[in-house]
């Protein structure tokens, strides 16, 4: 089991993107794939020699094997210390928790998120820091300038690791330690939300469908939900993870959950339904007939967190990303912390979470989060909804009718072009980006832009720059569409277009978003030539 130093050379294509390096299984599969990146990681940290690290993934395709790849080389790099997540599972806010808790010195998580999984479909790998968050734009560049200038990665040649057995085990000097995946999580969980209430409104027989997608939050809302909160058997829906997710997307929004979706619509739906998805760091909220946007759940959560006991003292600020609605924005204004606008990307987060000036963020993109941890948290949104409706005693559709009546209502929606030809898509960027000066006063149906720029980023605790973070064009009327590339996509390219108005006139705060927002949508194909460009007729998903 000596150290062996293999010869490899750089291959093209390694660039982290929104979140860590997400690609075809098969392309992670291939010889050296997963090796040269793992070095990067390594060498781009500054080595791994004496190191502590955390190490779990969403238990897709090819999980438990990249995992006996990653303890082979930071054996054979010199780590001190791996905790595995038993059977190689770790959800990506538990993997944040753990790091945190255990003062690692970082983390290696492996999961494509919402990505279908499968030999034939996404496998991903990303780095957390000490902090338990996403590596930043800095340490993620120095991976990204290795993985072009790899010439050999270390590795040593060992039995695999039995990943079931709980205790510690040895690989070639490095301690090997398997630990229980959701136990450390449930318990933070416990210190944050009231958990006598939750077992009470359970008790009290409120009925809840949380869809677990066949991914990794199946164990952990298991565990939560029914052993803990007294949730009946059942209640957990597609809660054991599988390799490919039951075939599925493991997306929750309500076109990938839509079996939760027909439940929460249908005649006798629950109170409450609930998802999550892949990795377990988003989430979904829906009331009986209640779809809740994301950007409006945190809205609503930074209303009223204070009903939890983790959150009584009232929150220091709050964090949204650019393209996520302003809801938020008038809540902070009322209640008088400080709201940032961040890119998109949890990382952006990190620093402002790390320096205590937000507590809460959010994301447009289903992910909600709190000081907690470093990384969005799925079943934490959902706790702290259950929380909120048990300390309220009103339902989903009663607290989001009374936010809006309150604050007024972002009318929201995301068209996402999937898989479109990546010279298309850029091209349409570049185009739009080059006209953005001249679009002020220029009127689109109904609509007048009064401004159009690209949205840019000064972080205000490490000074550092992010630019072309998104094309934003403001109308007179107060909404704006914002128009960006995913970071997280496989195939191709994919546009994401953010629509947003906001209505206050308390008459008009109970119409359909898409109808709302429909001379916003025909304004955004008129001036980027969507349809034109992109040769689709229409989005492929609308949320
Ligand atoms: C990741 C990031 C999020 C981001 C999302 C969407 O989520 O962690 O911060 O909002 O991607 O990114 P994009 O619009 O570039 O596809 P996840 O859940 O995929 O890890």
């Amino acid at each position: 089991m000596t150290p062996k130093a293999v010869s490899t050379q750089p291959i093209d294509g390694q660039k982290p993107g929104t979140s860590g390096l997400r690609k075809k299984t098969r392309v992670f599969m291939e010889p050296n794939y997963l090796e040269n990146y793992v070095q990067s990681i390594f060498d781009g940290i500054g080595g791994v020699r004496g190191k502590r690290l955390v190490v779990g993934g969403d238990g897709r395709y090819f999980n438990a094997e990249a995992i006996q790849t990653i303890l082979q080389m930071a054996a054979a790099n010199g780590a001190a210390h791996c905790w595995v997540g038993q059977g190689g599972i770790l959800s990506t806010p538990a993997a944040s928790h753990l790091i945190r808790s255990l003062e690692a010195d970082g983390g290696l998580i492996l999961s494509a998120s919402h990505n279908p999984g499968g030999i034939d479909e996404d496998f991903g790998l990303k780095y957390n820091g000490p902090n338990g968050g996403p590596a930043s734009e800095t340490v993620t560049a120095r991976i990204f300038a290795r993985t072009r200038e790899i010439d050999s990665y270390h590795v040593v040649e060992a039995e695999p690791v039995d990943l079931s057995a709980l205790g510690r085990q040895e690989l070639a000097g490095m301690t090997v330690e398997i630990v229980d995946p959701v136990a450390d999580y449930a318990a933070l969980m416990e210190t944050l939300f009231d958990f006598d209430a939750l077992r009470g409104l359970f008790a009290g027989g409120f009925r809840m469908r949380f869809d677990a997608m066949h991914a990794v939050t199946g164990p952990y809302a298991t565990e939560i939900l029914e052993n803990r909160l007294g949730a009946p058997e059942g209640t957990v829906m597609n809660g054991t993870p599988l390799p490919d997710f039951g075939r599925g997307h493991p997306d929750p929004n309500p076109i990938w959950a839509r079996d939760l979706m027909n439940c929460m619509y249908g005649s006798g739906a629950p109170d409450f339904g609930a998802a999550s998805d892949g990795d377990g760091d988003r989430n979904m909220i829906v009331g009986r007939k209640c779809y809740v946007s994301p950007s409006d759940s945190l809205a609503v959560l930074t209303d009223l967190a204070h009903l939890a006991p983790g959150y009584a003292d009232g929150l220091a600020g709050v964090a949204r990303s650019m393209p996520t609605s302003t809801a938020v924005d008038r809540v902070a204004k009322a209640k008088g912390f400080a709201c940032f606008e961040t890119p998109t990307g949890w990382k952006f987060f990190g620093n402002l979470l790390d320096n205590g000036d937000v507590t809460l963020c959010g994301e447009e993109s289903a992910g909600t989060g709190s000081n907690h941890v470093r990384e969005k948290d799925g079943l934490w949104a959902v706790l702290l909804w259950l929380n909120i409706l048990a300390a309220t005693g009103k339902s989903v559709a009663e607290l989001m009718r009374d936010h809006w009546q309150r604050y007024g209502r972002n009318y929201y929606s995301r068209h996402d072009y999937e898989a479109v030809d990546s010279e298309a898509a850029h091209a349409l960027m570049d185009d739009l980006r080059g006209r953005l000066a001249e679009l002020p006063g220029k009127s689109f149906g109904p609509l007048t832009v009064s401004e159009a720029d690209e949205f840019a980023y000064d972080d205000p605790v490490d000074g550092s720059r992010a630019e072309g973070q998104g094309l934003r064009i403001h109308f007179t009327s107060g909404g704006r569409v914002v128009f960006r590339l995913s970071g997280t996509g496989t195939q191709g390219a994919t546009l994401r277009v953010y629509l947003e108005q906001l209505e206050t006139a308390p008459d008009v705060l109970d119409q359909d978003p898409q109808a709302a927002l429909s001379d916003m949508i025909a304004a955004a194909d008129e001036i980027a030539g969507i349809s034109r460009r992109t040769g689709r007729s229409g989005p492929d998903v609308v949320t």
